[in-house]
């Protein structure tokens, strides 16, 4: 008997009346509360674990199909995962919302009021771990078995409040109000060495082995989160691994009345699932984050192998069985590791294992910067651990040998390609052995593919170019559009039907809208309903008022000099200074919303930070101004606030130096939602010009080329400042004292432009206010603003990340996803 399926239970039907029932149920009898004392957050405890029982019905029943039918599954291996609030994004994808809003309407809560009190998991820093969660959605929607692994951070990102105009951090308890969509899988343990030494020994057959003889061990506890897919059946998993002390603690120790001793192993191994490592300014080689990583890696991959026996498969075939994939460099690891498993304790050999191991590893990587590339001192791997140096050596070994029959007597070569880096201190290369061990690398939009190939990765590309393909990112419009921005979804489903989300090729069919005035009016009355909600929001978190029929000019993303939040600042302060001169001057009303967290040791991100916050404090109060600028800095930018900021915004920023930006996702999340883009020829803002046409998007700058030669060229910015007077007024401007009240607050940011300007602010500036003139303009034209915003959306359906996800099953993953539609 199927014991989970029957939809007419109290448990898992779907009416409004057995959702009800079983919302009251949850609430008196799993929270233990009566309904009348209830607060808002049991009623979201409550209706969570509703939707919850529906969600685990339909997961298992999509896992025992993996196991059954033996299909080859995806493992994404991601460091990091940003879900967002999961409650409204199972209610879409079951179908259940409009019955849940009834069920709860008839008992006098609001829907909207529960959804609001869910606290996201923030464990991710931005982009990646942002996709990551897209993608699990999408292998969901397009019936894919997957399994995402990764850590279950106690605390992920800070959260960011705003003090006196500063970042201030403070510590993300997400768990503190309790978590219903995890499932502690008690069952599933995996322990995880440390340290120590290795040895060899013999085996029944005279064959040398190796024995990794550890230090310590850590266990992993496996954490399951179901994540639906839009009207489908298959669920994905997230498995996030939390450490914990094999032992409780040292009895020997504690009998010895050594306290101390006795708790320090077991603070140790809980110690390293604790916390999320921001993005720094420079990849840092500290030995807990290579511990965090060696540990989900080293769980998920021990994991894996028990699947493959569980479903009566073969170690000797363990690709058949796996395809994984490596979010940037961070579970590299997983190539040694991989190997470990295979070699030392499943008896395979070398040659056969390697052959595995490359058959089942892709890897994505996700930024050109040479600062974030992951490199860590050999000795300090060699200590940590010492079996997988070993590995990496012997790889290297075998590796460099067929590098020298491709490329003879080409030291230079060789030195570039060794896993190990041998210029001054020694230290093992990442991306080298994630290229290495895999048989596909992606870039994540088609220039930034190009530039890999070109750049950080040139000698593997010569060396195996057909291993190179490029994979452009793409967002899931169940969240970014059909939750985010009601109303537009209900523009879209009386257009193209109510299955929308799970084709957005559809979008195609509201071209000729785009000169229809009747359309066009009802476009604008959504968003203009989308800024108001926001404007209100704004007031209650910053008590700044903005005016929603204003310009919304949004730039939302990590706070990075190579994004050039400060790039946007200089037209803010030039737009000002032009009022100043002439009270009259003709600038449109704008309202600039700036969010996003810089690296609590990123200094100079944080003074970017204070710039925004000091030039609104002179703008927004100032009465020659009178209203026409506002300059907003929303604090802690995460996926829930984003959900209210992206279908709000007109104008999207997406400024970044060409060349820097691997792909970015907000770009995609706001031209999808409504919004013009302003933007460089940088990631995929360049595939987003040609799906829009270059006449619905505001371009300007450097392309990556004219980049490389003006810096090849010995870049002097002050050749900008001498010959550009409105820069140079807005730079003076800035380093008269006038902002902040303290005459040295932005000195550091002068400098920085004035002396270096790494991202070519200045080569940069003028081109960028002659596009954000060519806004103003369009914008006063609302009829020819409006049609370039619904063709836009119209043309953007190819950054569903269903279409990403698709490619990576057929050219990287070999698995069967469901066609799309079209
Ligand atoms: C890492 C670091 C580490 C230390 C130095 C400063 C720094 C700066 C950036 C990063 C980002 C690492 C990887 C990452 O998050 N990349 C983002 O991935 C997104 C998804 O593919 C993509 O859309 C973004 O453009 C890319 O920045």
């Amino acid at each position: 008997m199927n014991a989970i399926s029957p939809s007419n239970t109290i448990r898992t039907g779907t009416s409004a009346e057995n959702l009800r029932q079983a919302f009251l149920d949850n609430l008196v009898c799993a929270l233990g509360r009566l309904p009348n004392y209830a607060s808002a957050h049991d009623h979201y405890l409550a209706l969570a674990l509703t939707v919850r029982d529906h969600v685990v019905a339909r997961a298992v029943q999509s896992f025992e199909q993996g196991v059954v039918k033996m299909m080859r599954r995806v493992a994404y291996l991601s460091a990091e995962f940003l879900p967002g609030p999961h409650l409204a994004n199972h209610l879409l994808n079951l179908g259940i919302a409009e019955a849940t809003r009834e069920a709860l309407g008839g008992i006098g809560i609001d829907l909207d009021r529960v959804l609001a009190e869910e606290e996201e998991p923030g464990l991710g820093n931005g982009g990646l771990g942002r996709l990551a969660s897209c993608y699990l959605d999408s292998l969901a929607t397009v019936e894919v078995q997957s399994i995402g692994y990764g850590i279950r951070y106690e605390f992920g990102i800070f959260d960011q409040v705003i003090r006196d105009g500063w970042q201030v951090e403070g510590t993300d308890k997400w768990l503190s109000g309790g978590n219903p969509w995890e499932i502690h899988r008690l069952g599933i343990a995996k322990q995880v060495k440390f340290g120590g030494h290795t040895e060899t020994w013999t085996d029944d057959q005279g064959r040398t082995r190796v024995r990794w003889v550890p230090s310590i061990v850590i266990k992993g506890e496996a954490y399951d989160t179901p994540i639906t897919g839009y009207g489908s059946g298959t669920c994905s998993l997230m498995r996030l691994w939390k450490s914990e002390a094999v032992e409780s603690f040292d009895f020997e120790a504690f009998n010895h009345g050594d306290y101390d001793r006795a708790v320090e192993q077991k603070v140790d191994s809980e110690n390293l699932s604790k916390v999320l490592y921001p993005n720094d300014e420079l990849h840092r080689g500290k030995e807990l984050r290579l511990k965090q990583q060696f540990f989900f890696t080293s769980c998920a991959l021990q994991d894996m192998l028990r699947l493959v026996a569980m479903s009566g498969g073969k170690v000797a075939a363990f690709d058949e069985s796996w395809a994984v994939q490596l979010n940037d460099t961070h579970p590299a690891i997983g190539v040694a590791e991989l190997m470990r498993l295979l070699v030392d304790e499943h008896a395979l050999e070398w040659d056969d294992a390697w052959a595995i191991t490359q058959k089942t590893f892709s890897y994505t990587n996700h930024t050109l910067l040479p600062e974030a590339l992951e490199k860590w001192p050999v000795e300090l791997f060699g200590s940590v651990l010492p079996r997988h140096l070993e590995i990496i050596y012997g790889i290297n070994h075998r590796f460099l040998d067929e590098v020298r029959t491709a490329f003879p007597d080409d030291d230079a070569r060789l030195a570039r390609l060794s896993l190990i880096d041998e210029h001054g201190a020694r230290y093992v290369r990442m991306a080298n052995l994630a290229c290495v061990g895999s048989h596909k690398i992606n870039g994540v939009a088609a220039l930034h593919s190009e530039l890999l190939k070109k750049t950080v990765l040139a000698d593997f590309a010569a060396l195996w170019p057909e291993k190179f393909d490029n994979v452009t990112n793409g967002v899931t419009p169940r969240r970014f559009v059909a939750l985010a921005n009601p109303g537009l979804a209900g523009l879209l489903e009386r257009e193209l039907g109510a299955g929308w989300p799970g084709d957005l090729s559809c979008l195609g069919r509201l071209e000729p809208l785009a000169a229809d005035p009747g359309f066009r009016r009802e476009w604008r009355e959504v968003r203009l309903a989308n800024k108001r909600r926001l404007a209100a929001l704004i007031q209650e978190r910053t008590g700044i008022v903005v005016t929603p029929d204003s310009l919304f000019d949004v730039q939302v993303k990590r706070i990075h000099e190579y994004k050039r939040q400060h790039l946007n600042l200089l037209h803010v302060l030039s737009l000002y200074l032009s009022i100043k001169r002439d009270p009259d001057a003709g600038v449109v009303p704008r309202t600039f919303i700036f969010g996003g967290k810089a690296a609590p040791g990123y200094f100079l991100a944080k003074r970017i930070i204070r710039l925004v916050t000091a030039t609104g404090e002179l703008v927004n109060q100032d009465p020659d101004v009178a209203g026409r600028l506002k300059v907003v800095f929303f604090p802690d930018f995460n996926v829930k606030n984003a959900q209210h900021i992206y279908p709000a915004a007109d104008l999207s920023e997406q400024i970044s130096l060409a060349g820097m930006e691997a792909s970015g996702t907000g770009n995609m999340k706001m031209s999808l939602n409504g919004a013009l883009t302003i933007g460089t020829l940088d990631g995929a803002n360049v595939e987003i010009r040609d799906a829009v046409g270059a006449e619905n998007f505001f371009l300007f700058g450097l392309t990556a080329s004219e980049v490389s030669a003006l810096k090849a060229g010995g870049y002097q910015p002050q050749t900008y400042y001498e010959s550009d007077s409105l820069l140079r007024e807005t730079i003076d401007f800035i380093a008269s004292g006038a902002l902040g009240g303290d005459p040295d607050l932005f000195r550091p940011v002068v400098d920085n432009l004035l002396h270096g300007d790494p991202y070519l602010l200045l080569a940069d500036f003028r081109a960028y206010l002659d596009a954000q003139q060519r806004v103003g303009e369009l914008w006063g034209d609302s009829d020819a603003w409006t049609s370039s915003s619904i063709l836009n959306v119209a043309r953007m359906g190819r950054f569903s990340s269903d279409r990403s996800i698709r490619e990576y099953c057929e050219r990287i993953w070999n698995v069967n996803a469901k066609p799309s539609q079209t």
